[in-house]
């Protein structure tokens, strides 16, 4: 259904070399960690490609789409991380024609989750972390945690980008923090 070659030049004609062999990356990692968990391998393969699709977008162009769209207005204020996914679904549907709503939603939620995330999410998001290039302090536990679970390796990630947004002194977007609390506080 999805013509993956002409998937990929689009792709490639929105993003640097560099940043579209993440994508590509990202789509081999989804494609991955799908046959191990069950879920719909092309589904993942398309949703890893584009998860990233906007990312070189003007910062105007995002600021238009959450004001035309009914988007949540606060969005404004968080920049491009926060705005790439939520935003860049809006785009994929406009440019590329794609109304598959699983896929949109991964792509809406892999940069800072939900506290509700279905599997495919929960795939794109851990892709984009641990996908072979990624070479930060923790990358190999974070991969070690989702190689025993999805879930593990959720709670790794949203506890390490909290913590680097304090560190860096970076606003921390409403949802990101209920992703943390969804998935990672606990009472005791
Ligand atoms: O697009 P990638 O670089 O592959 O990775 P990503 O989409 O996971 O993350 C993009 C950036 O978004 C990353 O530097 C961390 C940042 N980010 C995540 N949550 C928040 C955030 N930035 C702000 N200001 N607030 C957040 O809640
Ligand atoms: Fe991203
Ligand atoms: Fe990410
Ligand atoms: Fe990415």
């Amino acid at each position: 259904p999805y013509r993956h070659e002409e998937l990929m030049a689009k792709v490639a004609a929105q993003l640097t070399d560099k940043r579209y062999q993440h994508c590509l990356r990202v789509e081999d990692t989804a494609r991955q960690l799908a046959a191990d968990n069950g879920v719909d391998i092309e589904l993942a393969g398309i949703a890893g490609l584009l998860h990233d699709y906007a990312k070189q977008r003007d910062d105007q162009t995002f600021i238009q789409l959450i004001k035309t769209r009914g988007m949540d207005p606060d969005l404004v204020s968080y920049g491009n991380g926060v705005w790439h996914g939520y935003v860049g679904a809006e785009l994929i549907k406009d440019e590329l024609h794609i109304y598959n709503e699983p896929i949109l939603n991964a792509v809406r939620l892999h940069t800072v989750g939900a506290p509700y995330m279905t599997k495919l999410d929960q795939i794109i998001f851990m892709a984009d972390f641990i996908e072979p290039a990624r070479d930060f302090p923790g990358v190999e536990a974070a991969r070690e945690a989702t190689a025993k679970s999805l879930a593990d390796g959720v709670r790794f990630q949203i506890q390490h980008t909290l913590d680097y947004l304090i560190q860096k002194g970076a606003p921390v977007y409403p949802q990101t923090l209920a992703t943390y609390n969804a998935w990672v506080g606990g009472v005791d």
